[in-house]
């Protein structure tokens, strides 16, 4: 069969859209890595080349988020007129396989590592069943290396995104990850991990760890760290705050090529803490946590949702503050976006706060819910104050250039990012389109 992945494409001009560092999906790749040799395989994401609706697949191979998937399903339409099978799976379609079914011939719920095989058979013999779900989730040693192989040669700036976990111990009231993997927390074999680090085309080079939180089994990160020594890697992962509290693991993270970690602070007011159900995190100790980070040559890329129900309009210029205070290196500042599947999306919607169910709105720029602290419009403008103040040259200087951290070693990573982001939100900005009630 001629196989083709689709990743579908962000409206133009929008945030991710305009911003030049982009993506790979992981998930098509382990796709691909778990595909015989015999099938052709293509490849094509919106963001870097159009779809061609001639390419002639025998199946259509899609994968969206929440925000993606209304293109995704343009795109699956169009390639089935043309006699293409299409198959959706995702964390969108997992959440609605009712609504993913109206555009494709498959969906897929969940993981499908294990799964994957029999769909590509089905879909040899034209067999197809309209939904595939696993019987349990993915054993780990099954977790395939991916096949980077497909991604074309330019355009992705981390093309190296590796798993080394999946799922996630804590439950957040917004996460659609909990929902997902169920509260699992599973991890892949170290060797396997060391043995996809060693076969990655652009090494030695940058690495990101995708998972949602590298470190929640000590012993695990710990031997994978072992391993990583002498591969001379630059690398960044995803970790909750309480990691600055372990000083040793920080020092065996630096010492074998840590660069920068994304921890989810999300909210500088406890009482936002508290709703989310993010207990592990303690206001009283970001600050700390970042220094103490910082102190291992680390960088901090802090993500920090506004619109819960305790943030009023003054939380933009408290998190500004923040920032400058700690010289946080980057940041994601999103608006409060209630995912389908999340608990947030059932409490706003019981409370008739949801103010539209297109998909393509929520991409975390743009206000789809009624806030209860501030107005939808002070909420809108709120978003782009603090992302145009943060990601501005004054903010970039005062953050990455005071004297003390000057030498810092992840300033490789995120000079470049937060210079890349000034003109991006600036653009995005520009392009913007409000809802009417933000208006
Ligand atoms: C790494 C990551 C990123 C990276 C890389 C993004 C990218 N392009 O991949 C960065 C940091 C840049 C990022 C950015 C964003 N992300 Co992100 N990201 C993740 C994360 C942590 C892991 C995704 C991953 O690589 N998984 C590894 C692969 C192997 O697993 P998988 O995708 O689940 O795929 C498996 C199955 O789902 C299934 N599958 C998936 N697709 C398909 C398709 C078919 C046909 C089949 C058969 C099976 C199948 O098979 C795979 C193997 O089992 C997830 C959280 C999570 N744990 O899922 C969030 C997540 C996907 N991100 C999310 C969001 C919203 C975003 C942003 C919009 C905002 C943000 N958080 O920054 C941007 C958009 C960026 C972009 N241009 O795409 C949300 C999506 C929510 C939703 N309902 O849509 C998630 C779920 C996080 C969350 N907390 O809710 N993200
Ligand atoms: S927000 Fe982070 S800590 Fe909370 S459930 Fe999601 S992945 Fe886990």
């Amino acid at each position: 069969m001629h196989i083709l992945f689709v990743v579908p494409g962000w409206p133009r001009d929008s945030f991710w859209d305009v911003l030049c560092f982009k993506f790979p999906p992981l998930a098509l790749a382990t796709l691909a890595g778990l595909t015989p040799r015999r099938h052709r395989l293509s490849y094509v994401d919106e963001s870097l080349a159009p779809v061609d609706f001639d390419l002639g697949p025998d199946l259509v191979v899609i994968s969206a988020m929440t925000p993606l998937a209304p293109r995704g399903y343009e795109i699956a339409d169009a390639f089935r007129a043309r006699g293409a099978k299409v198959v959706i799976g995702g964390i969108h379609a997992s959440n609605l396989p009712e609504e993913a079914g109206r555009h494709a011939d498959a969906v897929v719920v969940g993981e499908a590592d294990e799964i994957w095989p029999e769909i590509l058979a089905d879909a040899e013999r034209g067999r197809l069943k309209p939904l595939y779900r696993q019987a349990a989730y993915t054993r780990m040693d099954r977790v395939p290396a991916a096949d980077r192989g497909i991604y074309p040669r330019k355009g992705y700036f981390f093309e190296n995104m590796i798993q080394t976990t999946r799922g996630c111990p804590y439950r957040c009231e917004f996460c659609t990850v909990t929902a997902f993997f169920g509260g699992t927390y599973r991890c892949r074999p170290v060797e396997r991990i060391l043995e996809e680090v060693a076969a990655l085309r652009r090494a030695p080079g940058y690495v990101f760890f995708c998972d949602d939180n590298l470190i929640a089994r000590r012993d695990h990160v710990l031997r994978l760290l072992d391993g990583l020594r002498g591969h001379r890697l630059r690398w960044v992962c995803q970790a909750p705050v309480t990691l600055a509290k372990d000083d040793d693991l920080l020092r065996r993270m630096a010492e074998a090529g840590c660069h920068g970690v994304f921890i989810g602070f999300e909210s500088l007011r406890p009482e936002n803490i508290e709703v989310m159900g993010k207990r592990h995190n303690k206001v009283e100790f970001y600050e700390e946590a970042v220094h103490r980070i910082h102190d291992h040559g680390i960088g901090v890329h802090g993500s920090f949702v506004f619109g819960y129900d305790h943030d009023t309009p003054a939380v933009f210029d408290q998190f500004l503050d923040f920032a400058h205070r700690t010289a946080l290196d980057g940041a994601f500042l999103p608006v409060l976006t209630p995912f389908p599947g999340t608990r947030i999306h059932r409490r706003l919607k019981a409370e008739g706060r949801i103010l539209t169910e297109d998909w393509r709105r929520y991409d975390m720029a743009t206000v789809v819910y009624r806030p209860r602290g501030m107005s939808v419009a002070e909420l809108q403008e709120g978003f782009w104050k603090v992302n145009a103040g943060f990601y501005s040259l004054g903010s970039t200087l005062r953050r990455l250039f005071r004297p003390s951290g000057l030498r810092r070693r992840s300033h490789i990573i995120f000079m470049p990012m937060n210079f890349g982001h000034i003109p991006a939100v600036r653009k995005a900005r520009r392009a913007f389109t409000p809802t009417p009630e933000a208006a």
